[in-house]
């Protein structure tokens, strides 16, 4: 049995501090109607896609910082994207910064939703594992100060029926985790899509940034492989006010195949016709979870978060 779907990622080039939030939109729409003219049907933008990547910067006014989220979505300013996708018949996958107002008290999330083709959003999911810091660290040329402006995210990771398949969310540096595309696996997952805004300098030690390109590969396709699932992504590359971030945007196969990749850093779109079914293969041989798992020896996993070295 196959179950196509025409899948695209539409990589962002960069966005400079000073572009409008219309400007930014004006090129998602332009992604938008490539990905129709290539028969897409489902489209997946970057993490934080319609402003700069703030937190490489150290702000203190929060009028200043709240700038670059969002508090309603589709706002006026992004409802021209919801729009034109919904007059397309394009269903999509976007992050942004969301306020969100809970029991009185405003929240600051890195959120991601997926649209459905009529234009309304099915799924929404909250970024969880947070990295970098809170406060700057000294020394540093570049700073990467999620842990500032973000709480983790407190929605779990859901999946959902969309595009009829079951489709699941992560952002950015969620898929270096094993247990990111695993809780997504136990519930069926067949699409995780992920936006991603990746610094090549993240740590500062050139030994370790020199492999950035490497190391986004190998957790995708292991993250496809292993949990039998396709897995779309999407960056926002280029040099963003002075910092180069990797484009290699892509579309894995459940093989663990990439089969579509970005060769830009600037906005380019990829795309692939997909079988959600492929994963069935997997999940009734190597990987058949009911079969094979063993939940009762893996209790650590849940347990403890730092590793305790024996003694
Ligand atoms: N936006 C991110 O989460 N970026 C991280 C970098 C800082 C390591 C990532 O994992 O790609």
């Amino acid at each position: 049995m196959s179950r196509f779907i025409n899948l695209a990622c539409a990589q962002m080039g960069p966005v400079q501090r000073g572009d409008s939030r219309a400007s930014v939109v004006k090129r998602q729409v332009e992604l938008l109607r490539e990905a129709k003219s290539r028969g897409a049907e489902f489209v997946v933008f970057p993490e934080l896609a319609f402003t700069t990547f703030f937190p490489r910067w150290v702000l203190n006014s929060q009028e200043e910082i709240d700038s670059f989220f969002e508090r309603e979505m589709p706002g006026a300013e992004t409802a021209p994207l919801f729009e034109e996708a919904s007059a397309l018949g394009i269903g999509f996958y976007i992050g942004y910064a969301e306020i969100a107002v809970e029991n009185g008290t405003e929240r600051h999330f890195n959120t991601s939703i997926i649209v459905n083709s009529a234009g309304k959003i099915v799924g929404k999911y909250r970024k969880i594992h947070l990295p970098g810091h809170a406060e700057p660290v000294e020394g540093r040329t570049s700073q990467h100060l999620e842990k500032r402006y973000f709480e983790p995210g407190n929605l779990g990771f859901p999946v959902w029926r969309a595009m009829d398949g079951i489709v699941g969310m992560c952002i950015c540096n969620d898929r270096r985790w094993p247990e990111t595309y695993r809780v997504m696996a136990l519930q069926g997952a067949e699409l995780v899509c992920v936006g991603y805004n990746t610094p090549d300098d993240h740590t500062g030690v050139f030994d370790f940034d020199q492999l950035t390109g490497f190391h986004h590969q190998l957790s995708l396709q292991a993250g496809a492989y292993q949990n039998a699932t396709w897995v779309a992504a999407a960056a926002k590359a280029g040099c963003e006010e002075g910092s180069n971030m990797i484009g290699l945007s892509m579309i894995v196969a459940p093989s663990g195949q990439i089969v579509a990749m970005a060769s830009t850093t600037g906005d380019e779109l990829i795309a692939a016709r997909c079988d959600l079914d492929m994963g069935t293969l997997y999940k009734k041989t190597i990987f058949d979870f009911a079969r094979h798992r063993e939940p009762s020896q893996y209790k650590l996993i849940v347990e403890r978060k730092g590793a305790i070295l024996p003694q």
